[in-house]
């Protein structure tokens, strides 16, 4: 039937989202958007919405869902404050290729731009969303949901996926006219594999003596085909923040960073799918031993920090799948790498316990207590940096952290997203007390939507890493880096979640695996002091030091 309905404009939005599949949006409701929130009301059997306690909840909400599950994650929040109250959490889901989709209203139609002083206007909204976002769309008739809701979609799941925001001014939403059916925004086909550039990559890995593969967030989906390339050229596969996981890190073929570095120095090939390579790249150094074939569905990444031998513009999966039968045809004999991976492995993992031993105490004290299928979610803290190379990830996407982005605060209330999307899961949320305290009123979401999270606050009364460079690098100027805390376990106790204080790396094992049983949201306080300088572990010198123009 292709007539139209006469509908209200939220009405037709709320409509489309159900269409495009989005069962569970995350929101805060506010004047601008009662027509919005009215039709999820009449909906409420097919979508449902989650409030949270701020606006960045809701936000950081919809990425911890998108990035655990590689699905897109909606939320939707007031223009002005409420919209620019979830910039972090865009940035930082920009920065991470996230599918999230943020929904804003906006002051009356007839006085956008005029600057009249309406309730939440700030200039050009829509203009701070293009910034900050792949595609920004504002719905001016209702008429015109259909296709601006298709178009948002298709620009989610093409290409590189990053946010798209749209915005609807409050008349529209509540403006009834006719609407027609929905439309399906499709995914554009992927790029075409070009077969002379596959099989001139396929020849350098092939050849190559000891080539090694380098993932990030956008090779999830291409596990298989990483974990078979892995096995055929006997090569390691790095990940640092994202892309954890791809090749379980309990087997050989996992190399943390620093394992990576020493390896490194012997490389002559890499092959880089759906990373960017950027901390390889600027700190283990590069020169004219290594060839780089580097895969990525974004044109624009390929040649961004280092020219590459082989530049292939593709979806990771496509190329991976095309990569495994061409090298096939020019793979040399190997010899199989595990007995000298695992001493390797073995090898940083000594170090890294003489160094940060009393993050990787923590670190093994979580990883025993998180169940195999459990869900890590990082922050900006002592232990959390320390997990980069010293917390095995079993699978992917079960470590979500937030990227180059580096935002302090993101967390607890990501870690909360991750449940809601993973109800079955048990999610870790490992925390500094100053990120903690960016979304500690998110305790209140956790309680009220029944969201057991366990998430750990290491207590030391300061911005920790900032202290330890005041005192260390700029003389003992230390300035606005220490704060005094709330009692975490009262504070818990007092939003109706259970509270818990563990001292030891044993202690911790039992609250953690004692408050997954209970399936209570908990937050676990752990006093802690300064912990070891983690920055020469994590990084340590380049091991071709020659670097390349
Ligand atoms: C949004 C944001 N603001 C500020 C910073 C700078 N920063 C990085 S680490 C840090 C201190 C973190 O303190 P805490 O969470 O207590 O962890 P700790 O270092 O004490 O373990 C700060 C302020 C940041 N990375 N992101
Ligand atoms: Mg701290």
């Amino acid at each position: 039937m292709t007539s139209a309905n006469t509908i209200s404009g939220g009405e037709a939005v709320v409509r489309s989202l159900i269409a495009h599949g989005i069962d569970t949006i995350f929101g805060l409701p506010g004047i601008q958007l009662d027509h919005f929130f009215n039709a999820l009301h009449d909906h409420g059997n097919e979508i449902r919405v989650l409030n949270a306690r701020h606006e960045q909840g809701t936000a950081y909400m919809a990425f911890g869902w998108a990035q655990s599950t590689g699905k897109i994650g909606a939320y939707a929040v007031v223009p002005g404050p409420g919209i620019l109250n979830t910039g972090a959490a865009l940035a930082t889901a920009y920065g991470c290729s996230a599918k999230v989709l943020a929904f804003t209203g906006q002051i009356p139609s007839d006085t956008i731009g005029r600057g009249i002083g309406m309730l939440h206007e700030i200039p050009d909204q829509l203009g701070i969303l293009e910034r900050l976002t792949k595609h920004a769309a504002r719905i001016n008739h209702p008429s015109e949901a259909p296709s601006a809701v298709a178009e948002a979609f298709r620009q989610l799941q093409s290409g590189r996926p990053r946010p798209v925001a749209l915005e609807v001014p409050m008349d529209i939403l509540a403006m009834k006219a006719p609407v027609g059916p929905t439309i399906i925004g499709e995914p554009d086909p992927m790029p075409a594999l070009d077969p002379d550039q596959i099989e001139a990559a396929a020849k350098i890995l092939g050849n190559a003596k000891q080539p090694m593969i380098f993932v990030g967030g956008g090779a999830y989906d291409a596990a298989v085909e990483i974990r078979e390339l892995s096995a055929m050229l006997q090569a390691p596969v790095v990940s640092y923040q994202n892309g954890r996981g791809i090749v379980d890190e309990r087997e050989p073929y996992a190399l943390n960073h620093p394992a990576g570095n020493e390896y490194w120095g012997d490389c002559d090939a890499a092959l880089a799918i759906g990373c960017r390579m950027q901390i390889e790249r600027m700190f283990w150094g590069l020169d004219d031993s290594v060839k780089v074939v580097h895969v990525d569905v974004d044109p624009t990444e390929i040649s961004r920090i280092a020219k590459p031998a082989v530049g292939i513009v593709a979806d990771a999966t496509d190329a991976a799948r095309a990569l495994v039968n061409a090298v096939a045809g020019h793979n040399r004999k190997r010899a199989s790498r595990a007995d000298q991976l695992t001493a390797l492995r073995a090898k940083h993992h000594a170090r890294a316990e003489g160094i940060v031993g009393p993050q990787m105490a923590f670190l093994g004290a979580l990883r025993r207590a998180l169940p195999a299928d459990g869900f890590f979610v990082d922050e900006f803290t002592q232990v959390a940096y320390v997990a980069r190379i010293g917390f095995p990830v079993y699978a992917p996407r079960t470590m979500v952290t937030p990227g180059y982005q580096g935002t302090l605060g993101y967390g607890y209330a990501t870690s909360l997203g991750v449940q809601v999307a993973n109800p079955d899961k048990p999610v870790l949320s490992v925390n500094g007390d100053g990120g903690f305290m960016f979304t500690a009123n998110e305790i209140a979401t956790a309680v009220h939507h029944k969201l057991p999270v366990v998430s750990v606050v290491f207590a030391d009364g300061a911005y920790g890493n900032v202290l330890r460079m005041q005192k260390e690098l700029h003389d003992g100027r230390v300035i606005g880096s220490t704060f005094t805390n709330p009692d975490f376990v009262k504070l818990a106790e007092a939003y109706g979640a259970d509270g818990r204080r563990a001292e030891t790396p044993a202690a911790l094992e039992t609250a953690v695996r004692e408050a997954f049983a209970a399936r209570r949201p908990t937050v676990i306080e752990v006093p802690v002091g300064e912990m070891p300088e983690p920055w020469p572990v994590i990084r340590p010198a380049p091991s071709k030091p020659k670097q390349k123009e």
